[in-house]
C-alpha cells in the first residue's frame, strides 16, 4: 500500500481526520491515490488492490456508514466497467476509477453548499444555537448564517473525552461568531436559554433514528424537555441501506486510555464514540434534498441513491 494510503489510514484511526465527512472525503481521496498509483499489469489485479484498499479504509472506524458507501460505490462502479467493458486497457480502467473518485469529491462539496444553504435559514436571528461535538456541516450552516448577516451566539459543548467542541469553538470564533465553550455536564443549564440545536450525524437509519457524538442524545432529551427544536444536518450519503433489513448501526468504541490513561485497576472504563437518538426526539434532517421530518428519512434516502445508481 502507498505511504501516504496508510498515513490517511492511520490518521482516520487517530482522529487526526475526524467527522464523517472529513473521514469519507480523505478516505476517496486515499482510494483514487492508491489506483492512480498502481502498477497492476491486469483488471483482475487492479480490482484486488482497490478492495484490499477499500476494505482498510472502510474498517478504520465502524459508524461511518458515509465512507463504507463511498467504498461500495467505487467498488461497484469498477466491477461494472470492467463487465461492460472487456476490451477496456488496465490504464484506462485506472483513470476512469480516479475520474469517477474526483466526480463524487465534487458532488459532495455541492450537497454540502445545498445543505448550508437551507440549513441557514433555520438559524434564528438574534437567537442562541447549540451544538455538540464538531461537524463540518453544522459549522458550515452557521457560518453561511452569519455571512447572511444574522446575530446569533453559539453554545458548543465540550465533547469528553476527545474535545472535539474545542475544534467547534475555535472554528466559529475565527469566522467571528460570538461562541461560547461548555462543559458537556451543563448541557440542562445551557438549554435554558437556547432557541435552537443542531447536530452533524455519522449514521442515518431507516427508522429515522440519528447515529452521531455519544452525548447528542442527552442533548435531543433535555432539548425536548425544555421545547426547543433539535436539527441533525446531514447528507443522505449517511444513510446506511442495511437497516432496511434489520442491521443495527454498531456503536465504535474506543480505547478506554483516551478517557483515563492510568485508570485503577478495579475500575471499568468505556468509552462509546456515538450514541443513537431515537427518531421522535428529532424535529428535522437538513438534507441537501430539503429539510425533511424523521419519518420521511427513508423515502428521501432512497430517491439519493436512486439518482445515484441512475446517473
Ligand atoms: C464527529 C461527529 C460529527 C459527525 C458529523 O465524531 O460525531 O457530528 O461526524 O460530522 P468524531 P460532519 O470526531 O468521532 O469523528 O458533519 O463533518 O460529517
Amino acid at each position: 500500500m502507498e505511504k501516504e494510503v496508510e498515513r490517511i489510514i492511520k490518521d482516520i484511526k487517530s482522529l487526526k481526520i475526524q467527522g464523517a465527512r472529513n473521514v469519507a472525503r480523505r478516505a476517496v481521496e486515499a482510494l483514487a491515490l492508491q489506483i492512480q498509483k498502481s502498477k497492476a499489469k491486469k483488471k483482475p489485479e487492479l480490482y484486488s488492490e482497490l478492495l484490499e484498499v477499500a476494505d482498510s479504509l472502510a474498517a478504520t472506524r465502524s459508524t461511518e456508514p458515509m465512507m463504507r458507501n463511498a467504498m461500495l460505490d467505487a467498488i461497484r462502479f469498477t466491477l461494472m466497467q470492467i463487465k461492460s467493458k472487456p476490451k477496456m486497457q488496465v490504464s484506462t480502467l485506472r483513470k476512469a476509477i480516479v475520474k469517477e473518485a474526483l466526480t463524487y469529491l465534487d458532488k459532495m462539496k455541492q450537497d454540502h453548499e445545498t445543505i448550508c444553504d437551507y440549513g441557514a435559514k433555520l438559524i434564528p436571528d438574534g437567537g442562541i444555537v447549540l451544538t455538540h461535538c464538531h461537524s463540518s456541516t453544522v459549522t458550515g450552516i452557521l457560518k453561511r448564517a452569519y455571512e447572511l448577516d444574522k446575530n446569533f451566539k453559539v453554545v458548543a459543548f465540550e465533547t469528553r473525552p476527545r474535545f472535539q467542541g474545542r475544534i467547534t469553538a475555535a472554528e466559529l470564533a475565527k469566522a467571528g461568531i460570538n461562541t461560547t465553550l461548555v462543559v458537556d455536564g451543563a448541557m440542562n443549564m445551557m438549554m435554558r436559554s437556547a432557541d435552537l440545536c443542531i447536530v452533524g450525524a455519522d449514521a442515518l437509519t431507516a427508522m429515522g433514528d440519528l447515529i452521531n457524538k455519544v452525548g447528542t442524545s442527552t442533548l435531543a432529551h433535555i432539548a425536548r424537555a425544555h421545547d426547543v427544536s433539535f436539527y441533525s444536518a446531514a447528507e443522505l450519503y449517511k444513510y446506511d441501506p442495511l437497516t432496511l433489513f434489520g442491521n443495527r448501526e454498531r456503536i465504535e468504541e474506543r480505547d478506554s486510555k483516551e478517557v483515563w490513561e492510568k485508570a485503577p485497576k478495579a475500575v471499568k472504563v468505556k468509552n462509546p464514540a456515538f450514541d443513537a437518538t431515537a427518531a421522535r426526539y428529532v424535529s428535522g434532517y437538513i438534507t441537501e434534498l430539503g429539510i425533511v421530518p424523521p419519518t420521511s428519512l427513508l423515502t428521501i434516502a432512497r430517491q439519493k441513491l436512486m439518482q445515484i445508481n441512475d446517473e
